[in-house]
């Protein structure tokens, strides 16, 4: 039911396929390896959580990520590809290749006192892979739902999931709320003590090494790390007792550490097995460094949870040797929906001919070279740290408009910041006073692309409600599909026009009008029941 019928591989109706440019390049595939059909390739998403745009090597960071360095080396950096602000809205847009803000996803992270999730009928990147007879694995944080079973990584595509479902997970305890989460295929499981980043490492590796070889593998290891809390092996936190004791900066440089290590041994792993020439591997970030924690995004202004640059420029990579340029930069502008449609379209996966998406297929221009369109307008938002201010801009070349509204309880203050992004890509120069009417017509768009999902009802609170509590344990407390209302209409179980027409509504109506609501009440009544 919830499940969207994809068209198995190798398939000859590549006719129906939805994007014609991965169609071009199928068609082109297959003329030229007419003889040999080439092993389709494995792909490896590899994600760093509110890692900054400066805590990389080859950003000439402090921290030493010979990993990452290592993929950036032998792959293509996305110098100008971006993120959503925070977690739960880049995960959105890479799994579904959707705007956050068209799934309700857009403002805020997933708290734990949320019942919203990624939604049941939504068509994911895992879904395409799966159906194309890929094996499908997740390892690590999930953050897009927790509390139905349609909305955990197995009703959206992943053959196997081992990770948590919450952020700000406990590294050791593997707590959230002081509610136990970490699981296996929905089945508790404890692994007391082990350093979180250490268990996505070998259960990456595991996942890999265990694959069945005769099928090609989607794995998608969106890592905890270097998300809070702010925990790490006291010997990595040694290694970096040169940097600054103030703050979490020494613990985050360990973070960033252990994962990059995490990094090199499935790096490592896929040279073992002889599986690197045959996979595309993509390292990105979900969102930029958060400063109070550690993370630096100099020289780009800002932070996570903000739209300036560092809170929604990451670094990236993409790496697939032969395929893709070693070692070089593309600057074309690129962002996180793009990620479902281009390795879609790098893999010649086929798409659901009712798959809508946001993102545009990149694998031309990163492949071929191809000069770049002039991308669409490009829109973020964030209601974090701060409930009631508002961080949001829009990307429409050759500008950059940043709005951050503050809404009081009797005000809405704005305060406007425009620059030209590519000549000042650390948005030091502020022009808004000097193009009032550049201003205007940005945030017309801004406030046309807000009112496709109005925010009443999406609102963030940091704090759950005084009754709320944690369940003892998050993988036992997901409810399961077979539990919920299979009748349910997403309506009220009477009309609006009958609940006004009641005495304690005070919406009177006289009694011919009251007889015929009561009676096409009851004939409503009569369908919901078949
Ligand atoms: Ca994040």
């Amino acid at each position: 039911m919830l499940r969207r019928i994809g068209i198995p591989l190798p398939s000859p109706r590549l006719a129906r396929m939805v994007f014609p440019v991965t169609l071009l390049i199928a068609v082109a595939a297959n003329v030229a390896h007419a003889a040999a059909e080439p092993a389709p390739p494995n792909v490896v998403i590899l994600l760093a959580d509110d890692l900054g745009w400066a805590d990389v090597g080859y950003h000439d960071g402090e921290i030493k990520t010979p990993g990452i360095d290592r993929l950036a080396r032998e792959g293509l950096r996305l110098e100008r590809f971006y993120s959503a602000p925070i977690c739960s809205p880049t995960r959105a847009a890479l799994l579904t290749g959707r705007d956050p803000l068209k799934l309700g996803l857009a403002y805020d992270q997933l708290h734990p006192w949320y019942n919203a999730g990624l939604s049941p009928d939504a068509y994911t990147l895992a879904d395409a892979f799966q159906a194309a007879g890929y094996q499908t694995g997740l390892v690590g944080k999930w953050h897009l739902g927790h509390s139905q079973a349609h909305q955990l990584p197995n009703a959206h595509g992943f053959d196997h999931f081992h990770g948590h479902l919450h952020t700000n997970i406990d590294y050791w305890k593997h707590e959230r709320e002081g509610a136990h989460d970490l699981q296996e295929n929905g089945k508790s499981i404890s692994l007391p003590g082990e350093y979180l980043t250490h268990i996505q490492q070998r259960e990456a590796i595991r996942f890999i090494r265990e694959r069945d070889p005769k099928r090609p593998f989607l794995l998608y290891v969106p890592f905890t790390a270097p998300h809070s809390p702010m925990q790490a092996p006291e010997q990595a936190i040694n290694r970096y007792a040169h940097l600054s004791a103030k703050g979490y900066r020494r613990t985050y440089a360990a973070m960033v550490d252990e994962m990059d290590r995490a990094i090199t041994a499935i790096l490592e792993t896929l040279d073992r097995e002889g599986l690197a020439e045959n996979t595309l591997v993509l390292f990105f970030s979900d969102n930029g460094g958060f400063r109070a924690f550690g993370g630096r995004n100099t020289p780009l202004r800002g932070e996570k949870g903000q739209t300036f640059e560092g809170g929604i420029r990451v670094p990236a990579v993409l790496r697939w040797p032969g395929q893709l340029p070693a070692g070089k930069s593309v600057n074309a502008q690129t962002n996180v929906m793009d990620v479902f449609p281009t390795l879609a379209a790098a893999a010649s996966i086929p798409l659901d001919e009712s798959a809508i998406m946001d993102g545009h297929n990149m694998w031309p221009v990163f492949h071929a070279g191809e000069a770049p369109d002039k991308p669409p307008a490009l829109f973020f938002a964030s209601e974090i740290p701060v409930p009631g201010l508002i961080h949001l801009a829009v990307i429409d070349l050759p500008w950059k408009l940043v709005q951050i509204v503050h809404q009081g309880q009797t005000d809405t203050r704005v305060r406007n910041f425009l620059f030209r992004i590519l000549e000042d890509p650390n948005e030091e120069k502020d022009l808004a006073a000097e193009h009032p009417e550049v201003v205007e017509k940005l945030a017309g768009l801004i406030h046309r692309w807000r009112s496709q999902h109005p925010m009443a009802g999406t609102r963030g609170t940091l704090v759950p409600h005084p009754g709320w509590v944690a369940p003892l344990d998050w993988a036992d407390a997901v409810v399961p599909s077979t539990l919920l209302q299979p009748r349910w209409k997403n309506e009220l179980p009477f009309s609006k026009e009958l609940l006004d027409a009641t005495t304690d509504r005070g919406v009177l109506v006289d009694e011919a009008t009251r007889r015929e609501l009561e009676e096409n009440e009851k004939k409503r009544a009569e369908n919901w029941t078949d």
